[in-house]
């Protein structure tokens, strides 16, 4: 009889009884920021960055990390107030990782569990918070926090339950430290990204290995490194920029350069673009393969559009001296150079053609004889 009423008392009760806890149990009384009551309690304004130490996170400074990385931090005595923000938890760190599970929690946070690609087990807590709660209106990270809470919200429809996902993310957010409560996915140390300030979709990139050398600065055996732009356009008119980017090519013309829209198997122009160089475009569109495309400009005269290169020893370079960036290397170039010359001008300097650190007539040089052989710049269309 006595199990009779026990079961009959179980079945009376809402289901949420009945089924394991699996929230954060927020003890102690709520926080009142400027007279409206927060929407969580325990450590809420260092959870939310509300908090006087929020000034100092660099929000600025985003530092690469992984989960494996936040797993393995010791687990700090954590403050009793709910407003002390610990020295390990000023830092703004970027994961791309993959989404597990989430639900949205009864201090309106959305708790998103998150883990390294690939891995079955190694797992963290994540937290994008309500920005309507008290007090995160006032910080400039409001707007931010409105565009993440927006996008998750549009594309997961977070409830109560547990909703599972596999998505590869990129994020970014604040490393911080909570109490265990049988959070559903807790790291071992209780570490947490919290809040999460922004979110995407993880696009693998494209990497591109190019050489190739400014005649300026090779000296028939190593080239003084230097940054160029490289940029990616359409193969077929108007020939589109489609992305840029900048990066080193060094002592052998060798550099790598990474791009988020590049398609596999859709050729490209790749233009070059440098100080003082030259705008040199590749000779005809190339295509990426598994995320991967090296190309060599030096080897060939005809590795560029029309041919548009000048021999250097055994090596094919991009012609030194537009200063102007006009497409012409010519008078006007010339006067740069003559200007900075008298201005004795020294170091990192547009008008510094071989890169020794100083504007004078060798520079002057490159500029006259490309002049004279009307050295202008070869791009598909003109
Ligand atoms: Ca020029
Ligand atoms: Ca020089």
């Amino acid at each position: 009889m006595k199990t009779f009423i026990y079961v009959l008392l179980l079945l009376s009760l809402p289901i949420s009884y009945i089924l394991p806890q699996e929230e954060e149990e927020e003890e102690g009384t709520p926080m009142m920021i400027n007279g409206v009551l927060a929407c969580g309690v325990e450590r809420w304004a260092v959870k939310t960055c509300i908090d006087a130490d929020t000034v100092n996170i660099n929000f600025n400074n985003i530092v690469p990390s992984s989960i494996a990385y936040q797993r393995s931090l010791v687990h700090p005595t954590l403050p009793s107030d709910n407003t002390t923000r610990l020295a390990v938890e000023d830092t703004v760190y970027q994961i791309t990782c993959q989404l597990v599970e989430y639900k949205y929690e009864t201090d309106q946070d959305y708790h998103v569990v998150i883990k390294t690609i690939g891995s079955a087990s190694e797992t963290m807590v994540s937290e994008i918070p309500d920005p309507t709660c008290a007090g995160i209106s006032n910080t400039s990270r409001y707007q931010e926090l409105i565009a993440l809470r927006t996008w998750f919200s549009n594309r997961y429809s977070p409830t109560s339950i547990f909703k599972s996902v596999g998505d590869t993310v990129t994020l970014t957010g604040v490393g911080f430290f909570d109490f265990a409560h049988g959070q559903t996915g807790a790291a071992p140390n209780q570490r947490e990204i919290h809040p999460i300030l922004t979110m995407s979709l993880y696009k693998p990139q494209s990497t591109l290995t190019l050489t190739a050398l400014i005649q300026g600065l090779y000296n028939e055996s190593t080239m003084t490194p230097d940054t160029i732009t490289v940029e990616l356009h359409s193969a077929s008119s108007p020939y589109a920029l489609i992305e840029s980017n900048k990066g080193i090519l060094n002592s052998a013309g060798t550099g790598t350069f990474n791009f988020n829209n590049a398609i596999n198997g859709t050729p490209y122009y790749i233009v070059v673009k440098h100080r003082n160089g030259l705008e040199t475009w590749s000779a005809t569109g190339n295509s990426f393969s598994a995320s991967a495309l090296s190309y060599d400009m030096t080897s060939l005269q005809s590795q560029a559009y029309g041919n548009n290169l000048i021999q250097k020893g055994s090596k094919w370079c991009i012609y030194s001296g537009d200063i102007t960036h006009d497409g012409l290397i010519d008078l006007s170039d010339m006067v740069v150079v003559d200007n900075d010359n008298s201005s004795a001008v020294s170091g990192y300097s547009v008008s510094d053609l071989n890169g020794d650190g100083i504007v004078d007539l060798s520079d002057l040089v490159i500029i006259d004889n490309n002049n004279a052989n009307a050295v202008s710049k070869a791009v598909p269309g003109i």
